[in-house]
């Protein structure tokens, strides 16, 4: 148990922790909620805004590792949340989790329960990607899936985290009728409008005016989130034990840096999170493009180029000069000019060079086989949205065509050292046929592109774009990574 009052070199919660309600559900702890969504309640709190006391977190797990629920427990659910940039770093003891659950392994019942308890108002997810098992290209549920089968026939017992939520609102329905406010944070272009397709079509499959009054009475704002947060590793829990004189096992390190935008359109109430700098707008999907395509499509490009180079983290890739020039002109000429109606007091070049720098943070060791993980799930919405665009405008996609090249030799798991690669994707297998199959270019590009649950068919009937990607692979092939991005 971590003992505040002899911790060095931290910052305390300043607020009577046992004032704290539970207001907020959270589906999928990890790191990421807890350098993120608990980090702007507890800032609330610390800012002394006495309706915050409403809105203390509950947040767990739906799979099955329980480790860092016990750990938490026995922490009384603090933990230490480390930010560390140029700076220098940061120490604090996150407070604002008032209490965590497990519904792993199929014990989804209790969360149900506490689900549909009139006193939670928001739910939040970060459940990744895959975690929402809709079809990105048509954003419908992929009712075809074993695991929503699987849960459309046993409503009482799902495991999804859409079955856990359609059930917790027939539950709500049944019991108060009370509107709740269903808050993604993954990243996906409209997660709201996504949460609540998948949700809808759900319930509307269990009982149809049930549907009707999800979508009359709950709402499903969409939210654009940032904040570099890597895996916690043996090392990091070393370093933070080492400055706070303690032993944590469960904290978080992350940069210094964090933004939430949130389409305001709550249905019950929400904290007042701009008062510690959360963006409350009416129009989302601006930011939202701007990150997914300047951010996450830069680390895209950075995980797959970056790893078959055989550089193994984010700053490494950054650090090397023709990385440097490559990700530059990736963001300010094609990722900048596709992002229209922002604000005019966001200027897409001071977030790119805002974002060259926080790659370029030594101190979080953010893994390119971390970010390159569940690529089918990703590159829809950082690239190919872009691709399209520039595609249908005549223009040069030399930079994509790259970065898919790099992603086609990513997944034959070797690098161009032919040191292993690994890799964790929903395709995997479809993956390691292919490479079975063959290691011709061009057969590699027609099958990669035939992968529907990725490409349209406009892409894999794009035989010029095929024949560039195929040139990209053997040059790769031929010269290494540095020497194809350093002529682009
Ligand atoms: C990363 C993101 O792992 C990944 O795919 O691109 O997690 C990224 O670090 C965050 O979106 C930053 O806000």
């Amino acid at each position: 148990m971590l003992n505040l009052q002899t911790l060095k070199n931290c910052q305390l919660p300043n607020y009577d922790r046992n004032k704290l309600k539970t207001g907020i559900l959270h589906i999928g702890i990890g790191a990421f909620h807890r350098a993120h969504q608990i980090y702007y309640i507890d800032k609330l709190l610390n800012s002394n805004n006495t309706d915050a006391f409403n809105w203390g977190y509950i947040s767990g797990t739906i799979r099955s590792n329980s480790k860092l629920i016990d750990d938490l427990k026995s922490n009384d659910c603090l933990y230490t949340l480390s930010t560390n940039d140029e700076s220098g770093y940061n120490y604090r003891i996150i407070g604002a989790l008032k209490d965590v659950y497990f519904a792993g392994n199929g014990q989804t019942q209790g969360l149900i329960n506490t689900i549909s308890n009139h006193s939670i108002l928001i739910v939040t997810y970060t459940v990744t990607e895959k975690g929402y098992y809709v079809d990105l290209s048509t954003q419908k549920l992929n009712i075809s899936h074993p695991d929503i089968i699987a849960d459309l026939n046993n409503i009482s017992a799902p495991k999804t985290a859409i079955g856990i939520t359609v059930a917790s609102l027939k539950k709500r329905y049944e019991t108060h009728k009370e509107a709740l406010t269903l808050l993604s944070c993954d990243n996906m272009p409209n997660n709201g409008k996504i949460l609540k397709a998948a949700v809808i079509e759900f319930a509307n499959k269990i009982d149809k005016n049930l549907a009707k009054w999800i979508n009359e009475n709950c709402t499903f704002p969409s939210a654009m989130v940032d904040r570099i947060v890597p895996a916690v590793t043996d090392e990091t829990i070393k370093n933070i034990e080492n400055a706070i004189g303690q032993n944590d096992s469960s904290p978080v390190a992350t940069e210094e840096f964090a933004q939430w935008v949130i389409e305001d359109n709550f249905a019950n109430g929400r904290p007042a999170l701009e008062k510690v700098g959360v963006e409350f707008v009416s129009d989302i999907e601006p930011f939202e493009k701007l990150k997914l395509t300047m951010l996450n499509g830069s680390h895209s490009l950075i995980a797959y180029l970056g790893a078959y180079a055989g550089l193994k983290t984010v700053d490494n890739v950054i650090s090397t000069k023709e990385f440097y020039n490559f990700i530059k002109k990736y963001m300010l000429e094609i990722a900048a000019p596709l992002v229209k109606g922002l604000p005019a007091s966001v200027s897409t070049n001071i977030y790119a060079d805002k974002l060259l720098t926080r790659f370029a943070n030594p101190y979080l060791k953010h893994r390119t086989e971390q970010i390159a993980m569940d690529g089918s799930k990703k590159i829809p919405q950082r690239w190919l949205g872009s691709l399209k665009s520039l595609i249908k405008e005549k223009k040069n996609y030399n930079i994509l065509a790259i970065g898919l090249a790099g992603w086609i030799l990513f997944c034959s798991g070797k690098d161009q050292n032919n040191h292993s690669l690994e890799i964790s994707d929903p395709l995997q297998a479809n993956y390691k046929a292919i490479w079975n199959e063959t290691n011709d270019a061009k057969i590699l590009v027609d099958r990669f592109l035939a992968l529907e649950e990725i490409f349209s068919k406009e892409f894999a009937d794009n035989f010029e774009l095929k024949q560039i990607i195929s040139k990209y692979i053997e040059a790769i092939r031929s010269k290494g990574v540095l020497e194809v991005i350093k002529n682009i």
